[in-house]
């Protein structure tokens, strides 16, 4: 018997249907509509700067990724805001929190505390290092909220564990969770599975990396050689002179990118 083609879509919208995570459905929406596949990550330390950075970049992002305790002021106003400016501005928030503990505490640390990540926070993240239970216990906040988690597949910072082995394991974690984990924060695409995100942090046009371990490539190198979905830009936006016109340049630079590999692969 002859076999079925099945035609992957390549398209992020199309890739929507194979999500089964409202979240990553609305996401992958929500960047072709904008078209826009650049995620921005302000880690500044006053919540004045982070309000403004948001609403002045907003405009070319999918996705705002917050450190949320770097800031020197929270209070819940500033969740509040954030979220107000996410709907104005048709972004997603993510709190980059990366849980690594035992189930017990990483579910504490996520409904609770000052920061209350999962009532402001429609994605997180978690390492994979204590094994399923973060996620399970992570899944019990998350499930009435609808809330998606990435997990931490690999590290862009050199002499990073994450090696082909423990990726790999990050890979079967999020398959046995499809209606929770909706994809990975990697370097490169690890499967070819339309319904799950690659998400990749250690990008700038301009530096090759920092003084403190942090490795950099471009917007094209990320999305068409080594397969990622969205680029992560912090410094090399609001470290720039004029961030708005510099996440612009990002934000062109990363679509481009994503137009030729959705048209020639
Ligand atoms: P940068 O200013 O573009 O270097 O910021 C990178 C951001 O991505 C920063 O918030 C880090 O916490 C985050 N990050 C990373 O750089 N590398 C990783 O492997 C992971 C997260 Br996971």
């Amino acid at each position: 018997m002859a076999k079925a083609i099945v035609e992957v879509p390549k398209g992020y919208e199309e890739r929507a249907q194979f999500c089964h995570n409202k979240v990553a459905r609305e996401l992958l929406t929500l960047m072709e509509r904008k078209k826009t596949n650049l995620a921005f990550n302000p880690d500044v330390t006053s919540a004045n700067e982070l309000l403004h950075l948001a609403k002045t970049i907003g405009p070319h992002i999918c996705m705002l990724k917050t450190h949320i305790d770097l800031l020197q002021d929270f209070t819940p106003e500033v969740s509040k805001q954030l979220k107000e400016i996410a709907k104005q501005q048709h972004f997603i928030l993510f709190e980059d929190r990366k849980f690594a503990d035992i189930g017990s505490v990483a579910k504490e640390q996520y409904a609770g505390g000052i920061y209350r990540i999962a009532e402001w926070a429609p994605i997180t993240n978690a390492h994979i290092i204590a094994g399923p239970s973060t996620i399970e216990a992570l899944w019990e906040v998350a499930q009435p909220l609808g809330n998606a988690l990435l997990l931490l597949a690999e590290m862009s910072s050199k002499g990073a564990l994450t090696d082909t082995s423990y990726a790999k394991a990050a890979v079967q974690m999020a398959r046995a969770y499809p209606d929770f984990v909706m994809g990975f924060i990697c370097q490169k695409r690890l499967v070819d599975d339309p319904g799950l995100l690659h998400i990749t942090p250690g990008v700038n046009l301009t530096s090759e990396g920092d003084t403190r371990g942090q490795q950099y490539r471009t917007p094209e190198k990320a999305i068409l050689s080594q397969g990622n979905d969205i680029v992560i830009v912090g410094r090399g936006i609001y470290e720039a002179q004029d961030p708005a016109a510099t996440a612009q340049m990002y934000r062109l630079a990363a679509w481009k990118a994503y137009e030729k590999r959705r048209d020639t692969e």
